[in-house]
């Protein structure tokens, strides 16, 4: 799937959230993710209508809201239609398949009732994604594992990345991909084994064209790097578009959003050839 265009893949994917995911790539021609790490309702909301446009996916994390409520979830949803952009809730569960199941149907959030995606840590073992198929499965959601990380000494390396890479292939009606930092084509498969028909999408935060991190064990990576040079499939980006300073630009956050989906527009086209 390196050198494969967004709308080839699209095409024959079988996950309902991977396809849009792939198909709403294509149309706006937009590879960007934004991470919209920010605490107060209003300030997320005005954040994701402006970047909305340059945008595939737009990212939460809705734990960290303070004034969290139900009708910020259907404003969302409504920015979503809008600006016609996915929603991937960055909860990373990582809990026994009970709880997991639990966690994404209730609670305050509800997050399978909203988020087309979501992710999960593989450390648990495959019960895990057992046991959020179950609750996302029915409803066409996908699943992402985190094969690797982006911080500083990370311990999802090696045979634990192999690992999670076979768990999502045992179980690729769920799980469309990883947060990995390179492309996981044939990682921990066998000689005999054929993979030629897997398609993950590669989803990877990290990503900077202004900083090499920050100064808790972030570490950043250009567009380039990630999409042309290491195969990856979808640019996340948080500080780099809304800042690290208090308050918000709004201005300053759209000539981001469209620096960075023009940069990652790039790297793709650099890719395919
Ligand atoms: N994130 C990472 N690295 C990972 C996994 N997830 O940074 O390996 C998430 C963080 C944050 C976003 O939880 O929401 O991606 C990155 O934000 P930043 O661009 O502001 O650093």
């Amino acid at each position: 799937s390196q050198t494969q265009t967004y709308a080839q893949r699209a095409a024959k994917h079988p996950n309902p959230s991977a396809k849009a995911l792939l198909d709403t790539i294509e149309r706006k021609k937009s590879n960007l993710c934004v991470s919209v790490d920010v605490t107060k309702g209003d300030e997320f909301l005005n954040v994701i209508d402006v970047v909305g446009p340059y945008v595939c996916l737009i990212k939460t994390h809705v734990d960290i809201i303070e004034d969290f409520e139900t009708s910020l979830i259907e404003k969302l949803q409504a920015l979503s239609a809008k600006h016609d952009f996915l929603i991937f809730e960055d909860r990373k569960f990582a809990d026994i398949g009970n709880t997991v199941a639990l966690q994404y149907s209730s609670g305050v959030h509800k997050i399978a009732t909203w988020s087309h995606i979501t992710n999960a840590h593989p450390v648990p073992g495959p019960s895990i994604v057992t046991g959020l198929a179950s609750v996302g499965k029915p409803l066409g959601r996908g699943l992402l594992l985190l094969a690797e990380m982006s911080t500083k000494g990370s311990l999802a390396t090696g045979t634990y990345t192999e690992e999670a890479v076979r768990m999502a292939r045992a179980h690729s009606d769920f799980v469309i991909g990883f947060i990995a930092q390179r492309r996981m084509d044939g990682v921990g498969a066998s000689a005999a084994q054929s993979v030629v028909d897997e398609d993950f999408l590669i989803l990877t935060p990290g990503v900077g064209l202004d900083s090499r991190g920050d100064s808790m064990g972030q570490q950043y990576r250009t567009p380039k790097e990630v999409v042309t040079e290491s195969g990856c499939d979808v640019i996340i980006v948080g500080r780099g578009i809304y800042g690290t300073g208090n308050g918000i630009d709004i201005q300053a956050v759209q000539t981001q959003a469209e620096r960075y989906r023009a940069a990652g527009w790039a790297a793709y086209l650099d890719r395919i050839g």
